[in-house]
């Protein structure tokens, strides 16, 4: 196999390894000459070839592969319990390269809850390319059946959902969506595969913005799409060889470092996240905490079910309205007022006029006292003591 003969990395069958030790291991076999246990960065953009149309290791020109990027996509596909992985140059590449599929005239079931681009994405892009799409409460997986029409082919996803952290239970939507004929995406950017693997649960691919937790770090913009589906696959490989839209190889060596610690990075952005949800939940300045380890919150118990931790992102909604959240938003010190999630440092943001912009006006629009935060690995007690001063602040 490429980028994972098992004579070179001692590794023989990755699926029989635990998940840290394939986020460490797969598609990452030691140099054959050196032993170097770190894949190195390929920039050669082509491949010396045996004999005319003969690459003498599958490789030869840089867009269609290259080694750097193949080790990433096998380690992140064996993460997904994926037999295909794809990477892209944005987590919109990889969602565009899987809209594709679509054609004019085909119509999308979209949940009612999602990343602001994505809905910009499917709405103006793929709408103007004639793929028609309506937007589904999925909490209620039955209206996929009152909402399917001959032309729907597709029902797009994000569990927990952003920004407003919905659960949706990926079992029973897939359930219902194959029994219609149709295939289901699920985005897996704010769970990671590390707490929730949608491919065991019947969804049809995955899709990431490994832009987040997949890098970790705010330094790569990428993304990725897991599939076992070989039809898709193939639509895929298709895809990114023909439009292109692929990572650098010093992006997908920064994604496949990230991917590495995926696991202790994810445990401690959860045990944080707790502890700034007991501190919210408990504010009189806050009128609701949305997590979905909160045992009112209405996913409550599908995540308990369907992911292993609750993750990193929780949102709030402020009692004092609009102004209140965007003064919150603007007074913390630790947390640093950006866009983006899913790194080591927190973020904190006003989706309404930032990430989210985009669906003003729609039926995915946002609460406007809404506040969301990323958090990161920082010491608790002074994630902790910084929201509590931006919330006295407001007084
Ligand atoms: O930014 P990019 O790598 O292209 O990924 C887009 C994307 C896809 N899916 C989800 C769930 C996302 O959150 C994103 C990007 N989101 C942000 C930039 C944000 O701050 O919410």
């Amino acid at each position: 196999m490429l980028g994972g003969d098992p004579q070179l990395s001692g590794f023989e069958d990755p699926d029989e390894y635990g998940f840290e030790t394939r986020a460490i291991r797969a598609g990452q076999p030691h140099d054959p000459y050196t032993g170097a246990v770190v894949t190195p960065i390929s920039l050669a953009t082509t491949f010396a070839q045996e004999a005319v149309g003969q690459p003498r290791h599958g490789y030869e020109y840089g867009r269609t592969g290259n080694p750097t990027r193949h080790a990433y996509q096998v380690c992140v596909a064996s993460l997904e319990g994926a037999q295909h992985g794809f990477a892209f140059a944005s987590g919109l590449a990889a969602e565009d390269a899987l809209l594709r599929v679509l054609r004019p005239g085909d119509s999308l079931l979209l949940g009612d809850d999602a990343y602001g681009g994505t809905f910009r994405l499917i709405d103006k892009v793929h709408g103007n390319a004639g793929v028609q799409t309506a937007a589904v409460d999925l909490t209620a997986p039955e209206k996929i059946r009152d909402t399917w029409t001959p032309e729907t082919r597709m029902v797009w996803l994000e569990t927990p959902t952003n920004p407003l952290l919905t659960i949706f239970d990926i079992e029973a939507i897939c359930s219902i969506t194959h029994e219609l004929g149709g295939i289901v995406v699920v985005d897996n950017t704010f769970a990671t595969p590390y707490l929730q693997q949608p491919l065991a649960l019947g969804a049809d691919a995955v899709v990431h913005s490994a832009t987040k937790y997949i890098g970790g770090h705010s330094d790569v913009v990428g993304g990725f799409v897991a599939t076992n589906d070989d039809a898709l696959a193939d639509h895929l490989v298709f895809t990114q060889n023909a439009v292109g839209a692929v990572p650098s190889p010093f992006d997908c060596y920064l994604a496949l470092r990230g991917t590495k610690t995926l696991a202790v990075r994810m445990d401690r952005h959860c045990s944080n996240a707790e502890a700034v949800v007991e501190l919210l939940a408990g504010h009189p300045a806050v009128r609701s905490v949305l997590y979905p380890g909160l045992d009112d919150h209405i996913g409550h118990e599908i995540a308990r079910r369907q992911m292993s931790g609750f993750g990193g992102m929780v949102s709030f909604r402020m009692h004092g309205g609009r102004d209140a959240a965007e003064r919150v938003s603007a007074a913390t010190k630790v947390f640093t007022l950006a866009e983006s999630l899913g790194a080591v440092e927190s973020l904190i943001e006003h989706p309404g006029a930032m990430t989210h912009a985009s669906v003003a006006g729609s039926a995915l629009e946002v609460p406007d006292d809404l506040v969301r935060l990323s958090v990161g690995l920082e010491t608790t007690a002074d994630l902790l003591d910084d929201l509590a001063q931006a919330l006295t602040a407001l007084d």
